[in-house]
């Protein structure tokens, strides 16, 4: 059965991002005076927890027992990471995280064959749009049927919350769609809502737990196998001979 849509992760999928968040992270601790640095092995740890604001929450509380917490909180945490977004964003418009290979012929050819896109990421949708503007160009938001950003729903990835707010704007069944991931949290998400799961994995999910995934990739670079895999329709272009 053809899938009537893709549904994208961001993070790690559409592109190789997480180590400029890492490094976005660090400025913004830097910038107000923090001498935390998330090095990689680490990071690698606290990436087990999705959503930014609670991946600092979580390193505060775990790694941090002697800190004293603000009267305000949330608000700090909430300030800490528009710092920290606004310096990962400032790294995208300067076109340091491009799109990871097959992404954008991916998404040429789906469009092509008439199957719906969408998003959904436990990133920011200001992450998103830049992203989206600065890797496929600047109406490419429009390309995309539902856009599923970190706070739209109460619980982020492995919960399925995300996955089934995209599907109820999708008005699809459920073999209709697929999905395309880079980690454990997110294969569990998309699973749980029921949706057929392709992975691509990256130096920070290489080791996840992906069993139950349809298949996995180290990228797409070769389209035309991902395209028999998930038996997507192969563009007229590349039947090979
Ligand atoms: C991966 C995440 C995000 C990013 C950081 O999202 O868990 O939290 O690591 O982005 P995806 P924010 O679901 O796209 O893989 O700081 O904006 O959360
Ligand atoms: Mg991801």
């Amino acid at each position: 059965m053809t899938a009537k849509a893709i549904i994208f992760d961001v993070d790690g999928t559409l592109a190789d991002t997480e180590d400029a968040h890492r490094i976005a992270f660090n400025k913004a601790f830097a910038e107000n005076h923090f001498d935390w640095n998330w090095d990689v092995a680490l990071y690698e740890k606290l990436l087990k927890v999705t959503g930014g604001k609670e991946r600092i929450k979580y390193f505060i509380e775990t790694c941090l027992p002697g800190f004293s917490k603000p009267a305000d909180y949330e608000g700090f945490i909430k300030n800490l990471h528009l710092v920290k977004t606004g310096h990962y964003t400032a790294m995208l418009r300067e076109g340091l995280i491009p799109m990871r290979p097959g992404i954008k012929q991916l998404i040429e050819d789906a469009r092509q064959a008439g199957i719906a896109l969408a998003i959904a990421t436990t990133t920011s949708a200001e992450n998103v749009a830049t992203l989206l503007r600065q890797g496929l160009g600047a109406d490419s938001e429009s390309w995309f049927a539902a856009t599923g950003c970190g706070d739209v729903i109460p619980h982020k990835k492995p919960a399925p919350d995300i996955y089934r707010w995209v599907l109820e704007r999708l008005h699809l069944d459920a073999a209709d769609r697929i999905a395309l991931e880079d980690s454990e949290n997110g294969l569990r998400s998309s699973m749980a809502a029921g949706i057929k799961t392709f992975v691509v994995t990256n130096s920070y999910t290489r080791n996840h737990d992906f069993t139950g995934a349809a298949a996995v990739f180290d990228d797409l670079s070769d389209i035309e196998y991902f395209y028999r895999a998930a038996e997507l329709p192969l563009p007229k272009r590349q039947v090979s001979v």
